[in-house]
């Protein structure tokens, strides 16, 4: 048992359809008792005796207040169905007061409420599915763009397990190898060569830095590609910001340090997922609260993908000084776009002089933001410098944090057997290693688990999933 309040043999419940009114709603009930606790307000072809994966038409009665309403009865017997337990949907009319009657009644019956995430919970425990393709439900659900349901669907077709699961049985077999050296030490006979040995943990942990190195694209892909717009006080990045969200997200004025914490948003332009992160101006200050949000203004410049510098061409501040500012701190592999604004305005060409200032492969642009000229432009620069996140067919892609972090310590475990194995380390150790490392992979899949990862995991669901 996972959890010493939740029991699976409750027969559970919850509606299943987004909170509101709407045309059908369907609620899910799923135990031992479902079939038999929804024949008990079920007027219509008994339910026990319908098969599994069979659609029932009939109405459904409150013993107490008479008929609540007509609908479909859909039963999916254990262990076939996506709990692997008996679970039927009820689907009725969408009216709030009608879905609130219809789990009070069910409740009444013998059900219990279900918790967030029970039924994708209960389908791991029953071994339908493991925590990664769990997990991709979740993000299934939360998909916002073409990329990241792309990857949500591999995920749940096992695609990353199935790698996860090829890992297992590299390290498995590097195991018992050793467990033989072990067992007939004494007897002086060498069963595997160390070479052998050694070739095979190689293998292994090249398996996972591969694996490992897709998290920055995968993640970005997820939750946005992290683009920082960042650069000198009153320069317009609130006004970009909004611009770019088609949205009043962030406060702007002509008031120098309007903005003082950063401020974000995603939105999707041709296919991909940015995220837009609007930054403190960069200047020197004595205001200890601008000063927090100038530090962290640095840190998303570190974390960005994409910077967006912008640029006001009327300012008398010299722009080389933020310029080394931001390109100190930017990481290797960022973009950056210089975005030269309010052109509307008369001012002399700053780009040959910017070019001078920026890493070789940056990109200038002048644009307007609140006169809208340019930025289709600029849109087009952003999404070419968001190559990377393009998604590529047939690659598995890390993009949970938890993955990587377990994915991460399993590579430090193979790299010690790896040391082991070539300064001739006793096979004890080695072994401990390896156990290691194979608890770390075991820790993805949720062939180990602790009642604390699975309670952060589904609780991340919402009711009725
Ligand atoms: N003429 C002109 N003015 C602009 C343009 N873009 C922004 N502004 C004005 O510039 C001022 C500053 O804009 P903000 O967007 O608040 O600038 P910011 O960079 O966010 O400033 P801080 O938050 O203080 O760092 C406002 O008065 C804007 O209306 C533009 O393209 N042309
Ligand atoms: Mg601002």
């Amino acid at each position: 048992m996972e959890h010493s309040t939740m029991t699976n043999d409750d027969t559970i419940c919850a509606i299943s359809t987004p909170p509101g009114t709407g045309g059908i709603a369907v609620i899910r009930v799923s135990g031992p008792k479902a079939i038999t606790i929804c024949d008990t307000i079920w007027h219509g072809k008994r339910l026990s005796e319908t098969p599994s994966h069979n659609a029932r038409y009939g109405i459904i009665v409150d013993p107490v207040n008479g008929e609540l309403d007509r609908g479909l009865a859909t039963v999916f017997r254990a262990p076939n169905s996506f709990t692997g337990e008996d679970v039927v949907e009820l689907s009725v009319h969408g009216s709030k007061w009608i879905q609130n009657e219809l789990v009070q009644l069910l409740i009444k019956q013998g059900c219990r409420m279900a918790t967030e995430g029970e039924f994708t919970r209960r389908a791991f425990s029953s071994g339908r599915i493991d925590l990664v393709e769990a997990e991709a439900i979740a993000d299934m659900i939360a998909s916002s763009s073409r990329a990241s349901h792309h990857i949500a669907v591999s995920q749940m077709r096992g695609d990353l397990s199935n790698r996860l699961v090829d890992m297992r049985e590299k390290l498995i077999e590097l195991a018992s190898l050793l467990e033989l050296e072990l067992d007939f030490s004494e007897e002086d006979v060498e069963f595997a060569s160390r070479d052998k040995l050694l070739a095979l943990a190689r293998q292994t942990m090249d398996m996972m830095t591969k694996l490992t190195s897709t998290f920055s694209t995968g993640s970005a892909l997820k939750d946005g590609v992290p683009v920082a717009i960042v650069g000198e006080t009153n320069a317009g990045k609130s006004t970009l910001l909004n611009k770019l969200l088609h949205e009043e997200r962030a406060i702007v004025s002509d008031i120098h340090g309007t903005t003082r914490d950063t401020i974000e948003d995603t939105i999707e332009i041709d296919g991909t997922l940015f995220r837009f992160i609007d930054t403190a101006g960069l200047r020197d200050t004595a205001d200890p609260i601008e000063t927090i949000g100038i530090q962290r203004a640095h840190e998303k410049i570190r974390l960005a993908r994409i910077i967006l510098w912008v640029i006001d061409p009327t300012s008398t501040t010299d722009p080389a000084q933020t310029a080394a500012d931001i390109t100190s701190c930017m990481a290797t592999d960022a973009k950056l776009i210089a975005v030269i604004n309010k052109c509307d305005l008369d001012a002399p060409d700053i780009t040959p002089e910017l070019t001078n200032l920026l890493p070789g492969e940056s990109k200038t642009i002048r644009i307007s933001a609140s006169q809208n000229q340019g930025l289709d432009h600029l849109r087009t620069l952003i999404v070419d410098a968001a190559g990377f996140a393009r998604a590529h067919p047939g690659e598995i892609m890390l993009t949970n944090l938890r993955h990587f972090e377990a994915l991460t310590n399993a590579t430090q475990s193979i790299a010690r057997v790896i040391t082991g194995l070539q300064t001739g380390l006793s096979g004890d150790f080695i072994a401990q290693d390896l156990r290691e490392t194979l608890h770390y992979i075991g820790e993805i899949t949720g062939s180990i688990t602790t009642p604390q990862i699975l309670s952060t995991i589904f609780s991340r669901f919402c009711i009725g999933k």
